[in-house]
């Protein structure tokens, strides 16, 4: 029997955190031996609330769910943690401007980058969601010094769920079937979901997607374009914003985290830029295809890149280069 893993999920009297925490606790994530310490943070008022999702965890019954910690305390949830998932954070309320939101949500994420450098393991691998999700991840990566920038992810995952689901919808064909698709850039509405290295398996083979869907001017406009606003689009049928398909997607990007990518896949994750070979500048928190071994992620090299996939790539980094300024001012007032 391997050793117990603390696992810690903020916002966990969330929406997310309810779809999130029944299937990371029995065994989806990390597999079905593995023993489970979970921790759960949520902010002061919501401790009665979070109370209540303690006694259905225990009420799951769950065989290797060894422990359920609820806390509004940072040094006891990020102690020696092994994975953190953070999804809590400052949501947008009305009125509320963009920098406004920045600001609330660089104090959360400066303060969870401390405690995690503070308390969690040094092999601590740290998975943000919270939105905005590439700059809050940013901003806890360069709280936390004496942790491996390599450590720290944020989701696009859903995002490449999403254009999996579009592809795989139009043709007809089983998500399975329809493989490396990028979700390059920020988690927002000027992300690139890029469909010109996916294939699709048809007739008893994998072919370009392009070819596929024998149509260019779709996978360049109507798919884009739902992907994108795929978020928003959720939001207006069911006045709430995604959490079912979120939860699944954080399971499905810490799975790969935790146990490696297929051969000959890759993934969509944001991670840090350093050194990548797309002309994206370094020291931002940018979604790129990486293949994972050993707990480790590395970007795909040596993809051709078009000039209508780099104007794209190039808007949603000047997004990000804008938040990063906006966040880093703050960081080092706050
Ligand atoms: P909810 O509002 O249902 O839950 C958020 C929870 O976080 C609340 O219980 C709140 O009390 C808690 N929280 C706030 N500040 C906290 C802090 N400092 N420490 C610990 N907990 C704190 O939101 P939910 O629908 O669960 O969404 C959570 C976040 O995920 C939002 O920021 C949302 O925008 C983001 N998303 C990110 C996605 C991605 O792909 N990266 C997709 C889904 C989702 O929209």
């Amino acid at each position: 029997m391997p050793d117990t893993i603390k696992v810690l999920v903020t916002g966990a009297a969330g929406q997310i955190a309810y779809s999130l925490l029944y299937s990371v606790a029995k065994g989806d994530v990390f597999g079905t031996d593995q023993p489970i310490s979970l921790c759960l943070l949520d902010i002061a008022p919501m401790m009665g609330v979070l109370g209540g999702v303690v006694m259905e965890l225990q009420d799951c019954a769950l065989p290797h769910l060894k422990e359920v910690i609820a806390t509004d305390k940072e040094d006891v949830a990020f102690k020696d943690v092994d994975v953190a998932i953070l999804v809590g954070s400052m949501p947008r309320r009305e009125g509320m401007e963009r920098k406004d939101l920045l600001k609330a949500n660089v104090k959360i994420f400066k303060s969870q980058g401390a405690a995690l450098d503070k308390y969690a393991k040094k092999t601590a691998k740290v998975i943000v969601v919270g939105n905005p999700a590439n700059t809050n991840c940013l901003t806890a990566l360069k709280s936390a010094p004496s942790i491996p920038k390599e450590n720290f992810s944020c989701l696009t995952r859903l995002d490449h769920n999403r254009a999996i689901a579009q592809i795989a919808l139009k043709l007809n064909v089983a998500p399975s079937d329809v493989k490396n698709v990028i979700i390059w850039g920020n988690h927002s509405s000027t992300q690139y979901p890029d469909a010109s290295h996916a294939t699709v398996h048809v007739g008893g083979k994998d072919i370009s997607a392009f070819e596929a869907v024998k149509d260019d001017s779709w996978l360049k406009g109507d798919f884009l374009k739902t992907v994108q606003q795929r978020g928003a689009s959720v939001i207006q049928a069911r006045k709430l914003s995604s959490a079912m398909s979120a939860a699944k997607a954080i399971c499905d990007h810490v799975r790969d985290i935790w146990f490696g990518t297929p051969e000959g896949q890759f993934v969509s994750m944001g991670v840090i830029s350093d050194g990548n070979g797309y002309g994206v500048a370094n020291d931002l928190l940018y979604s790129f295809p990486v293949t994972i071994k050993d707990k480790t992620w590395k970007i795909v090299e040596g993809l051709k890149i078009d000039d209508f996939s780099r104007e794209k790539m190039d808007l949603t980094a000047k997004e990000l280069i804008e938040e990063k300024e906006t966040a880093f001012e703050f960081l080092s007032s706050a």
